[in-house]
C-alpha cells in the first residue's frame, strides 16, 4: 500500500497539482489527499490552496531525514539521517550511535544545541538557525592520520560556503571558518579507537546560517558572523546541509591525496602570520610557515622550526 502523506509530498515537490487530479493519480479517495495535506501542513510544510492551480508547496526549510535526502549527491554520507528539534552535542549522538555500531555515513542534525561543543572543552553557541550537524566515519587510517580529515572537513565547508553564496571562506589552523576575518563556522572532530586501529571518527559541522548576530553573546559578536549577516537575506538551512554532505564525502574521498592539501593551504589565513599556538604544556610563538600531511601546522623560530599539532592558535599580527 501506498503511504500517500508521502506520496503525496513527493508530487507537490514535483509542481502544483489539484485535490482530484492527486487522487485519481494515487488510486486514493479525495479525504486521504486532504488528510495527507493537513498532516503535512501539521509538520510544518506550508501548502497553500489555490483555485486555479491547486495545491502548492511554498518554500519551506525543513530539517528532516526526507528532505534531507531527496536530491542528496552522495553515495555513502546520509545513508541514515537523524534530525532532532533539540539535543546536548549531534557529537556526543553520533558517538553514542557509533559505540552501538551504526554504520558509516550516519548522519545527525539538530536545529538547536544545548551545549554544543568546541574543541579543548570549548563551548559552542548553537541557536536555532543555525546549521548543527555530525557525521560518522569508519575510515581505514592509523589513528595519528586522523587530523588530516578535520583539515578536509574544512576544506569542504569553504568549498560550501564558496559554491553556495560566492563567499570567500579562509581557514584559520586547524578549522577555524572564518568570513573576512570573523570565525562563521568551527568544526570539531573526534575520534575513537581501539588497539590502534581507528573505530570511528565523528565530524562535527556547525555553521551560523540563518540567524543574525543579535543570536549571539555580546562578547562574540566582534570577532564572529553568521551567513544572514553577509548574505542579507534568508538562508535554506537544507541546502546547506546538502551542500555541505556533499562537499564533506567528496573531500574524504580526496583526504589522502596531495591535492587536498595544497587546496586547505591556499585557503588558509594562518600560512604567513605570526602565530602563537598553546598546546597541553607549551607556547609556541613564531611564523606559521606550513602545514605538513598529519595536519600539524610548521612554526619557524629564531632556533629553528616547530610542529604544533593541535592547540589555540592565535594570530599575532591581527585582532584575534
Ligand atoms: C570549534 O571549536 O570551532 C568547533 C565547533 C564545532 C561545533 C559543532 S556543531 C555540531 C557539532 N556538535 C557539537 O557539539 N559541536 C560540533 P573551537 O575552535 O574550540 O571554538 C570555540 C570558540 O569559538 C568559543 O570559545 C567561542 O570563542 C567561539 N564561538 C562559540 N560559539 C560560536 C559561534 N556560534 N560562532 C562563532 N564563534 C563561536
Amino acid at each position: 500500500m501506498v503511504n500517500v502523506r508521502d506520496a503525496v509530498l513527493e508530487a507537490l515537490h514535483r509542481g502544483p497539482v489539484s485535490g482530484p487530479a492527486l487522487a485519481r493519480e494515487l488510486g486514493v479517495s479525495r479525504t486521504a489527499v486532504w488528510k495527507a495535506i493537513e498532516l503535512l501542513r501539521r509538520e510544518g510544510y506550508s501548502i497553500e490552496g489555490e483555485p486555479r492551480r491547486g495545491y502548492v508547496l511554498a518554500g519551506h526549510d525543513l530539517l528532516s531525514p526526507y528532505e534531507i535526502r531527496r536530491g542528496l549527491g552522495t553515495a555513502v554520507l546520509g545513508r541514515e539521517v537523524v534530525c532532532l528539534e533539540e539535543v546536548g552535542s549531534t557529537n556526543d549522538l553520533a558517538k553514542i550511535r557509533a559505540a552501538e555500531g551504526a554504520a558509516e555515513g550516519l548522519v545527525v542534525v539538530a536545529a538547536v544545541q544545548r551545549e554544543g561543543r568546541g574543541r579543548l572543552g570549548r563551548t559552542w553557541r548553537s541557536p536555532e538557525g543555525g546549521v548543527w550537524l555530525s557525521v560518522l566515519l569508519r575510515p581505514r587510517l592509523e589513528p595519528s592520520r586522523a587530523p588530516i580529515l578535520a583539515l578536509a572537513a574544512g576544506v569542504a565547508v569553504a568549498r560550501s560556503l564558496k559554491g553556495l553564496y560566492g563567499l570567500d571562506a579562509r581557514l584559520k589552523w586547524p578549522n577555524d571558518v572564518l568570513i573576512g576575518g570573523r570565525k562563521i563556522a568551527g568544526i570539531l572532530t573526534e575520534m575513537g579507537a581501539e588497539l590502534g586501529r581507528l573505530d570511528y571518527v565523528v565530524v562535527g559541522v556547525g555553521v551560523n546560517a540563518d540567524f543574525g548576530l543579535e543570536a549571539l553573546p555580546a562578547g562574540l559578536r566582534e570577532r564572529a558572523t553568521t551567513l544572514r549577516e553577509e548574505v542579507g537575506g534568508p538562508i535554506s538551512r537544507l541546502a546547506l546541509v546538502r551542500r555541505i554532505l556533499e562537499e564533506l564525502e567528496r573531500a574524504y574521498e580526496e583526504a589522502l591525496e596531495p591535492g587536498l592539501l595544497d587546496e586547505y593551504k591556499g585557503l588558509s589565513a594562518t600560512l604567513g602570520k605570526m602565530v602563537r599556538v598553546v598546546t597541553g604544556d607549551a607556547t609556541l610563538q613564531g611564523k606559521a610557515v606550513d602545514v605538513d600531511r598529519d595536519g600539524a601546522l610548521i612554526i619557524e623560530r629564531g632556533d629553528g622550526l616547530v610542529r604544533a599539532l593541535y592547540g589555540e592558535c592565535v594570530h599575532l599580527d591581527t585582532p584575534p
